[in-house]
């Protein structure tokens, strides 16, 4: 055999057993989620026909022609009984597109479709997407909301990093042909992290938003949003108001923003979100939970204090280091919950609960009560009812 044939037989042996390698929750957690053995989708889950030429006359060497850097953020929905990821893929080149991956079970086994999800452009192209919200609206449709970047036109001539971040809207009934609409319309001069409530409220379509002065910086934008729009063809939020502020001091102190649109419990909705905090490292971003009223979504009743996730071991290394992120996640209807987070920009990753375990936490984990001696007042009283009892 030559180098193209010993390669390309090597490489797809690799793929293949990546590809079937079972997956298995750790053995003892913290009683709130599990976490998983392995990543459930990586930059090595690409498909090779997506990397390599497969013709040996053009690439005798069997080479990468154009590379796969890294697969994460993943947008998550469940549908005839399978579960299927809308993972952001970033090239060798930076650009990130969509591409759909599937599994029977939700923990391993995803496999990416042949071909990448081919997102219409609007009248002003996007130079880059990300971070798709995947949400089966009750009018029927499954929308994907996802950030749209461009250069900012107003950056001096010598920055070429500053862009602007808006809400880009697509819709679809399969997950294949997708219908662009709109980029969403709010007074802020950027927006990243918009979610689709998949419910109407007021009769209108409800989005959490997560204004920003900048393209890095919330400034002024002082945490989750929350708006309404008569139409979704051409949605225009006309009032958004924060309904989940940042705070000093805590998970949340630099920025936050919605994570999968909310699950719907009898208790209330139930969010998973992400908090950003500084250190001298740079930014740590970790996940969060809180629970918003039935009828009043935009209304939080139970704030539970810190992180629900935090990056732990190979989590922490990455692209963009100490990253926890989630925008997508599925709730069975016998109330198994998994939760698809990417760690450090780089990778995908399951945690499994269920509705009762969450619901559990977010109303009975004390809120924070902001200030370290009140913080020991909560912890002693815990330890004094366990002395009690023991
Ligand atoms: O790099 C961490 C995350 O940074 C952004 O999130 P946020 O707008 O909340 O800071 C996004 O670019 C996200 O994709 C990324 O994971």
């Amino acid at each position: 055999m030559n180098v193209f044939q010993v390669r390309k037989s090597k490489l797809t042996d690799k793929y293949e057993a990546l590809i079937v390698r079972k997956n298995k929750p750790e053995e003892l957690g913290n009683g709130v989620f599990e976490r998983y053995e392995h990543p459930v989708l990586t930059a090595q889950h690409a498909p090779l026909h997506w990397k390599y030429d497969f013709n040996p006359e053009t690439n005798p060497y069997f080479m990468e022609r154009i590379g796969v850097h890294c697969v994460f953020n993943p947008g998550a929905i469940h549908l005839n009984g399978k579960f299927y990821l809308a993972a952001r893929v970033e090239g060798a080149d930076r650009k990130s597109f969509f591409a759909i991956a599937e599994s029977d079970n939700g923990v391993d086994g995803f496999r990416f479709w042949d071909r990448p999800v081919v997102m219409p452009e609007t009248e002003a192209p996007d130079v880059n997407i990300y971070d798709m919200r995947l949400v089966q609206h009750e009018d029927g449709w499954i929308y994907g909301l996802f950030c749209t970047e461009r250069k900012d036109p107003n950056a001096p001539r010598v920055d070429l990093s500053s862009a602007v971040a808006q809400c880009g809207i697509a819709r679809t009934r399969d997950l294949v042909a997708w219908e662009r609409l709109a980029d969403l319309k709010t007074g802020s001069n950027q927006q990243r992290n918009v979610v689709l409530h998949p419910e109407f409220v007021e009769d209108k379509y409800a989005f959490y938003t997560r204004p920003q002065d900048g393209f890095i910086d919330t400034g002024s934008g002082g945490g989750i949003g929350w708006g309404l729009s008569d139409t979704i063809e051409n949605a225009v939020i006309g009032k958004e108001s924060i309904i989940e502020e940042r705070h000093y001091h805590t998970i949340k102190e630099v920025k936050n923003g919605q994570g999968p649109a909310p699950v719907k419990t009898d208790k209330g909705w139930l969010h998973i979100a992400h908090g950003v905090r500084n250190t001298a490292a740079g930014l740590r971003y970790v996940l969060y939970a809180f629970l918003t009223d039935l009828n009043e979504p935009y209304k939080v009743t139970h704030r539970p204090a810190g992180h629900l996730l935090a990056p732990e071991g190979i989590e922490r290394v990455g692209d963009v280091s100490n990253v926890v992120f989630c925008n997508g996640a599925v709730s069975l209807p016998g109330g198994e919950v998994y939760l698809y987070y990417a760690s450090s920009d780089t990778r995908c990753h399951v945690a499994t609960s269920t509705v009762d375990r969450l619901l559990d936490y977010v109303m009975n984990t004390p809120e924070d009560p902001l200030r370290t001696h009140a913080c020991v007042q909560q912890r002693l009283a815990l330890i004094e009812r366990n002395l009690e009892l023991s």
